[in-house]
């Protein structure tokens, strides 16, 4: 497959600027990966930007993941030392836990701002991940949970407009988007699956040949439950199955290949076929 390696945007440097400026800002950064594919939604730079910063992994989007790799996930980060949280940041799943994780995390500067003298330090955290990752979606879930808006708080600048979430947690509105990686074939196409990068990007039908081929190697029973169908043949030919099966056919009965892509991909997208892990830690 062809990889256009010149899509992405020529303001990386200025992203970067911007994600250190508020970094400034905060004691704590939440990094959201997706579920799905942690290792392609990971932000390669985001160590070096990091610096001393404490960070949370928050695994996002847990509801879409095979819930057995998941499993696996959760205890590679216990392993390492990442402290690391499941998450469905549609329904808030996971956020009593996250909010424990803060906490835990925090405990160390905490102790040492009582020693220091200060009291009721509250702690300050953004939230940085690649697009799509579910950024705004978490901001929106924690700012409903018993918040308000603190964009008058003495010492805060309006440009900066910081959540209130629960008693001691103030969470920067604006979240740092990263650019994914683009290293390798497989870990851009992890990210076309998911919609981390647009389809516009990667040829959108090449993509679902690819995800289909992927789905017939570790979820056969999944994508011939879901379109009805039996995997005989090469990945293309199960294309054509699907779209025979969904209608996806012109006049003369050729393939609509561009509609029976886009089934494939909102499917995969939607979950509809299954939770789907496309990657496994290292082990
Ligand atoms: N199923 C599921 N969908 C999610 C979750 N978090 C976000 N989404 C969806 O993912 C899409 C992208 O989310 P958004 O917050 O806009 O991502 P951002 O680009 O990182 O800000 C939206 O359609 C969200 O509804 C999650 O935990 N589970
Ligand atoms: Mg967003």
């Amino acid at each position: 497959m062809n990889l256009n390696i010149n899509w992405y945007p020529g303001h990386m440097k200025k992203t970067s600027d911007s994600i250190r400026e508020n970094l400034k800002k905060v004691d704590l950064a939440f990094e959201l990966v997706d579920a799905r594919a942690p290792r392609a939604t990971e932000n390669p730079l985001l160590k070096e930007l990091l610096g001393d910063k404490k960070r949370i992994l928050i695994f996002n989007k847990a509801d879409l993941a095979d819930p057995e790799t998941n499993k696996k996930w959760l205890a590679y980060y216990k392993e390492n030392n990442i402290p690391a949280v499941e998450l469905n940041s549609n329904t808030g799943k996971g956020i009593p836990e996250l909010m424990k994780e803060v906490h835990k995390t925090m405990e160390e500067k905490r102790a040492r701002d009582v020693d220091r003298g200060i009291i009721s330090k509250q702690v300050r955290a953004m939230i940085i991940g690649v697009p799509n990752v579910g950024k705004s979606t978490l901001i929106n879930s924690l700012a409903k949970k018993k918040s308000t808006k603190t964009g008058n708080t003495p010492g805060v600048t309006r440009t900066n407009q910081w959540i209130k979430v629960g008693e001691d947690l103030l969470l920067l509105d604006t979240p740092g988007v990263l650019w994914p990686k683009f290293e390798s074939e497989e870990l851009a196409l992890h990210l076309a699956y998911i919609g981390s990068i647009k389809d516009e990007v990667l040829p959108k039908e090449d993509v679902a040949l690819k995800l289909v081929e992927h789905l017939s190697d570790h979820y056969p029973d999944l994508l011939e439950k879901r379109f009805k169908i039996k995997i005989q043949g090469r990945p293309l030919e199960t294309m054509e199955e699907i779209a025979r099966k969904r209608g996806a056919i012109m006049r003369r009965s050729e393939i609509e290949y561009t509609r029976v892509t886009d089934i494939i991909l909102d499917e995969f997208r939607k979950a509809t076929i299954g939770r789907i892990s496309l990657e496994e830690p290292n082990v």
